[in-house]
């Protein structure tokens, strides 16, 4: 029996893909929308996942033969195709739908000029028209978003990071009284890509005051590792492997980087630390995220921080050195953000609902770093290094220096 349908928006994507799978093993039936432009991005930078992902139709094709389940695919740009989202909306009466459809690229976002004005306007049109289309529909989805950490920012703010919403006293600029309130966590977005995420933050606050829509705000940190237990089943659903300097992200990056005798390239004195999360974490998010949708009732959008550790980058490439003996080395940063920083994120919500964290180990790391390894050859050196720079006067640092432990 089918517990319903959802819709999975950016459904082929690094997270859109497992997690399309996982929703499906569960019993939903899942339509991915996708206009397949993460493949054309590809294209544009002249890379292509470590991992040798099948088109679509191929992995769809083998996800039924090996489970008898079927995964939908719909062609869909819904940031620029209004109408027929609405129409799918209209006739799939999804029960959730799991917003993935954004340039989820920091490095990507600051390109350039062109490629700033594509994320703002991309990222912003998508979630626009997928609110404005459940207000004209008037088909009652629960929107689960994936959202990131980024926009609450990597300053050191002298306390832990709250789940969206911070406690707190304000000062009436008249009589200075003090007037107890709540509040988004001010934001502070490090690239016009968690930007985009959030302006996203504002548009749902607004359609959840205005007509009442459910949405489930997840801000997610960084995801590492590559297969969950069902994109592990057969070579044919294979997750992506990023490891470009636009795409890749640091943890999974370092690995590739580690395979191929690449140095590790730490930004800066590698004292940033982020919050991580375990791809097969995130899908099992998801999970709980549908299963716990927010009431009518609730005055609020419903925010969860989407990470189960955080941790400092140095200490990461270390680890990364001591199983495979890559070098280290600290390159001028590409990035404006700040060279040390500490975090402390609560994680409450999802930790309650009893998600089982994966935590970075030798182990988990060991699994990535063979699969790295068996795939090497896929992979253009020429294409690590981090080209991307926040701003046009920044250099682009292509030797790094060595770093050399303390005996
Ligand atoms: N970094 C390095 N060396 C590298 C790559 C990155 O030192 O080779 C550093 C960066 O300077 C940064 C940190 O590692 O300080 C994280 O960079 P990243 O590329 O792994 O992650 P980021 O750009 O923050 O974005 C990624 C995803 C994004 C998601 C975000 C979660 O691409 O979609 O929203 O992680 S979070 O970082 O918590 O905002």
């Amino acid at each position: 029996m089918t517990k319903g349908s959802i819709m999975v928006l950016g459904g082929d994507g690094f997270c859109g893909w497992p997690t399309s799978l996982h929703l499906s093993n569960l019993g939903y039936d899942i339509i991915i929308i996708d206009s397949l432009v993460r493949r054309d991005m590809d294209t544009e930078l002249g890379v292509s996942s470590v991992t040798p992902i099948k088109s679509i139709e191929e992995r769809c094709a083998a996800w039924s033969e090996l489970t008898g389940r079927s995964i939908k695919h719909v062609y869909l740009d819904i940031a620029r195709d209004y109408l027929n989202l609405c129409e799918e909306i209209r006739v799939i009466q999804p029960h959730a739908i799991v917003h993935f459809a954004e340039q989820r690229s920091a490095p990507y976002s600051m390109k350039s000029p062109r490629h700033k004005a594509y994320t703002i306007e991309n990222n912003i049109r998508t979630t626009h028209n997928l609110l404005n289309a459940l207000v004209e529909t008037q088909v009652d989805a629960h929107v689960v978003h994936l959202g990131t950490m980024g926009v609450y920012g990597y300053g050191t703010a002298g306390m832990a990071i709250p789940e969206g919403y911070v406690e707190c006293q304000m000062v009436d600029p008249i009589s200075h009284a003090l007037v107890e309130t709540e509040i988004y966590y001010p934001p502070n977005p490090g690239s016009i890509y968690h930007m985009t995420k959030v302006l996203d933050t504002q548009l749902f606050a607004f359609y959840h005051k205005n007509d009442g829509l459910r949405i489930t705000d997840l801000h997610q940190g960084i995801v590492w590792g590559i297969n969950t237990d069902l994109t592990a089943l057969d070579p044919r659903l294979v997750n992506r492997f990023d490891y470009d300097g636009d795409f890749g992200t640091v943890l999974n990056r370092w690995i590739v980087q580690s395979a191929v005798g690449h140095p590790l390239t730490v930004h800066g004195t590698g004292g940033q630390t982020r919050a991580f999360v375990h791809i097969q974490n995130t899908v099992e998010c998801i999970q709980l995220a549908i299963e716990n949708p927010p009431a009518k009732t609730d005055t609020q959008v419903k925010v969860w921080n989407q990470t189960t550790q955080q941790l400092n980058i140095l200490d990461i490439a270390k680890i990364i050195r001591e199983l495979t003996g890559a070098e280290i080395r600290f390159y001028k940063n590409p990035r404006r953000e700040a060279s040390e920083n500490t975090l402390s994120a609560c994680m409450e919500n999802i930790h309650k609902l009893g998600l089982d964290p994966i935590r970075l180990n030798k182990k988990s790391l060991q699994e990535l770093i063979d699969l790295a390894y068996s795939h090497k050859e896929r992979v253009k050196q020429s294409k690590i290094i981090c080209a991307s720079t926040w701003r046009n006067d920044m250099p682009i640092d292509y030797d790094g220096v060595l770093y050399e432990p303390k005996k």
